[in-house]
Formats: structure tokens, sequence, C-alpha cells
């Protein structure tokens, strides 16, 4: 169905919108049981520093990632031509420390023109006391200078935060299990710890690209979605057909080699891959 002229409006004007309902309160609960069940079942594959591009070895999240209410919406904003940079699955224990600096993402993606949107969907109540994604409306329109931290809480590759930021206008996006929200890759957002009792898991499909988007440097991996194929300067990741086969881990890995390659591109220290 796709998204009302009004609020395409809105996501142009303010650079996010929330929330959207994509899935039932039942088949969002249900996800979050097989994720959870994913993580006691193949921890090497899905624990705290390897949440990224868990959609290329495990079907579950491919469809999540396809969903038609998702991938519709995305479509009102970025054309029929879409392919799926990365996803991250954005998990804060109950009582936690983690955080998210304010940060815009397009920042270290190294890809233009910036005609792509992250659709944020949660799974557990992503609330104010849960740390739920916070958001400076209208700062998509220009990029701001940031620095790397690496904070140990920080979630974020670099722990990258912008240097001056007047967090005044800020809106909390509050989502329940089902709902998501959408931002702009030059949004200006970041989040808080998990003061709840509950886990706060939420699935960023980071980013989905329109049909005119290409590297401007480094190796790029995406998943088809919908529309013409990606563009030849980018590699096609297979969609996974059983969970963690050998075929999908390989996928995932070489997926996750290059998004860590851009990320970290000139950067003092790395983590992880
Ligand atoms: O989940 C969070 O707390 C932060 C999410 C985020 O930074 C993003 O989706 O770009």
């Amino acid at each position: 169905m796709g998204l009302t002229t009004e609020q395409v409006e809105r996501y142009r004007a303010d650079g996010w919108l929330a929330p959207l309902d994509v899935l039932d309160l039942v088949d969002a609960i249900s996800l979050a049981k097989q994720l959870e069940s994913a993580e006691s079942t193949y921890p090497d594959h899905l624990h705290a520093s390897n949440r990224n591009n868990a959609h290329l070895a495990f079907p579950f999240l491919a469809d999540l990632a396809t969903h038609p209410a998702i991938v519709d919406a995305v479509r009102s904003l970025i054309g029929d031509d879409i392919s799926l940079w990365s996803t991250v699955l954005f998990i804060k224990e109950p009582g936690s420390s983690a955080f998210v600096s304010w940060h815009q993402d397009a920042h270290y993606m190294a890809l233009e023109p910036d005609n792509f949107v992250t659709a944020w969907v949660a799974l557990t109540p992503s609330t104010l006391e849960s740390g739920c994604v916070s958001v400076l409306p209208g700062t998509h329109t220009s990029q701001a200078r940031h620095s790397d931290t690496f904070g140990d809480d920080n979630i974020l590759t670099r722990g990258q935060q912008v240097d001056d930021v007047d967090t005044s206008g800020m809106v909390h996006l509050e989502l329940q299990p089902g709902q998501m929200s959408l931002h702009h890759p030059r949004l200006i957002h970041g989040s808080q710890p998990n003061r709840s009792n509950q886990r706060r898991v939420g699935v960023a499909m980071q980013a989905y690209l329109g049909g005119n988007v290409r590297p401007t440097s480094g190796q790029h991996h995406v998943m088809h979605i919908a529309g013409r194929k990606p563009p030849s300067e980018f590699s096609i990741s297979p969609r996974p057909f059983g969970i963690c086969t050998p075929a999908g881990l390989a996928t995932r890995a070489a997926a996750n080699q290059a998004l860590a390659d851009v990320l970290y591109d000139g950067a003092e220290i790395r983590r992880g891959l």
C-alpha cells in the first residue's frame, strides 16, 4: 500500500516517520521468540559482537527484510528499484549500559546520493525507559562533523558521535512490537541505555538503497529486494535457504568483511573484523 502523500512530505521535511504498523503483535512476538531461540542455538553466529547481516544466514530475518508492508513504505520514499545494504540487530539487555551516540548513518557508509532509508522494526517494546531511538528532526539536510570515541558501551562501530549537537528538539520514537520507524541516512539520532526489565530488540534494515545509489569507495554487498537488479558496482548476496547453511554463512562473512572495511575506513582502531 505504501505511504500517503502527507507521510512522504513529512518524511522529506523532518527526516523520519513513526510509528508505522507493519507486523501483527502476535507475529512480532513470535519473531522475537524465534530470534531468542536462534541466539541460544547458534551463539557463535548471533552474539553481541556478531549482529550485522544476520538476514544472510537466517531466513526468518530475510523474510522480515522483504516483508511487503516494509518494502511498500520504503518504495514510496526511494523508488521501485530497491536493494538492502545491511541489517543490524540492535539489542539492549535490561539494565545494560549500552547506548548509541548521536550520529548520522550516511557519514561512514560511502554511498551517494543519499537516496536510502533505514527501517527500524521493534520486536519488543522500544520506549523511553528501554532506550528507544531518539531523533533530531530536520537535521538530515546537512552533514555534521563526527569524532570517533570507541567508547566501550557505545554500540556503534567506531563509537562515532556528532561533535556539536543541539538536542533541544529531540523526539523519542517509542514503538510497540510490530511497529517501525523510518529514518533518513543524514538524520541525527541516538539512544540511551535500557533501564527497563525487558530486552529492547530492534531489527534495523540499514539501509534500503534506491536504484540511483552507488558506492563512492570500497566493496559493497547488497541483497536484491525489488525492481531492477542492483547496479554492477555492487556484489549481490543471495537470500539464505536454510538456517546457517555453509553457503549462507560464507555469504554473510564476505558481506561483513566488506562492511567492516567500509565502516572502519581511515579509523585508528578496529573492533572485531
Ligand atoms: O537501536 C538503536 O538504539 C540505534 C539505532 C540506530 O542507530 C540506527 O538504526 O541507525
